[in-house]
């Protein structure tokens, strides 16, 4: 772990960098408070620092209070102690108040300094910890299990923030719905198993041919919401043809059986203040022509305004 050194005392610099590069820690100094503040606010900025309160340029109290106000993410932590000669009690609890998680005053010993900064490395690993789990569990309320495309849930959040956006910037959005066809024959010919395993491999084939910022999600059994932002009519037609293919040409090893699978898919366009449903109604009801019209194929509902 990278440890920022701020300090004007060149001498005091070099004692603390030797310390904790023997007690394991990487360190970055900066002599003035101004230098500090750039590398905190730099990309991949050290997580922690040791600061010096009297500096030329911002001291280290102000560089406490800024840190709070306008690098503090909910993502990262940054652990400040302010290390300082300045030892009276208003002084400790104004610094403090100014946002550092420690003080210690100079002449400091050193085997307390060197358990306050693991305290503070184990603080950043906890919270390091808590984003990550944090993050998993989003990941885990929005995917699918089977497929790990979005759920029905997360695909009408995300179709509803799509609209917002399309409706601001006063471009389409495009809607594909899809199903499997005949998809109960393949559960009962080759076992649930192998169904499970079709539905993973459309949803990945579906995934391949659509660019990288259009959503795919389940929304059902083993029908498909596609998201297509800034896409009209024209543009949702094509890509689902091209999804149709796409799924329809692949031959899917599942269970020891090849299994062959076509799709039907009803496209819709939205545009300026059309509502969520009435975008995901016109799309079904294009979805059931298809099936009714004799599957393995793609009708438009047209442009829902
Ligand atoms: P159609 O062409 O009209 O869409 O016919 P279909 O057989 O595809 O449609 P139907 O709605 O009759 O059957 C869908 C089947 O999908 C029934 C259900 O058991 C199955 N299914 C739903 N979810 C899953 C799943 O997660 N895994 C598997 N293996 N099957 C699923
Ligand atoms: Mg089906």
């Amino acid at each position: 772990m990278e440890i920022l050194l701020a300090d004007d005392d060149a001498t005091t610099r070099k004692m603390l960098t030797a310390m904790l590069r023997r007690w394991g820690y990487g360190t970055v100094t900066a002599a003035s408070g101004d230098e500090a503040w750039a590398i905190l606010s730099s990309e991949d900025a050290p997580r922690m620092a040791i600061l010096d309160w009297v500096m030329p340029g911002i001291d280290g109290v102000d560089i406490c209070r800024r840190a709070r106000e306008e690098l503090s993410t909910n993502d990262r932590y940054l652990y400040l102690i302010l290390l300082t000669a300045k030892t009276s009690r208003e002084e400790i609890i104004s610094g403090l108040e100014a946002g550092a998680d420690d003080y210690m005053v100079k002449p400091f010993d050193p085997s307390e300094l060197q358990v306050r900064v693991g305290i503070g490395r184990r603080i950043i690993k906890l919270h390091k910890e808590l984003v990550e789990a944090k993050e998993a569990l989003h990941y885990q309320a929005t995917r699918d299990p089977l497929t790990g495309v979005y759920n029905r849930g997360a695909t009408i959040g995300r179709l509803e923030e799509e609209l917002d956006r399309s409706r601001r910037e006063g471009l389409p959005l495009g809607l594909i719905m899809i199903d499997i066809d005949h998809f109960k024959k393949i559960n009962d010919t080759y076992g649930h198993l192998a169904g499970d395993i079709v539905l993973r491999k459309t949803a990945e084939i579906m995934k391949s041919v659509v660019r990288s910022y259009d959503v795919v999600g389940r929304f059902g059994g083993e029908e498909f919401l596609v998201i297509l932002p800034k896409a009209d009519e024209d543009i949702v037609v094509g890509v689902a043809e091209r999804i149709r293919k796409a799924v329809g040409t692949h031959v899917i090893s599942a269970d020891g059986a090849q299994i062959k699978v076509t799709l039907s898919a009803g496209t819709a366009a939205g545009k300026g203040a059309c509502a969520v449903d009435a975008l995901i109604q016109a799309a079904d009801e294009a979805l059931y022509e298809a099936k009714r019209s004799g599957r393995d194929r793609v009708c438009r509902a047209g442009t829902t305004a």
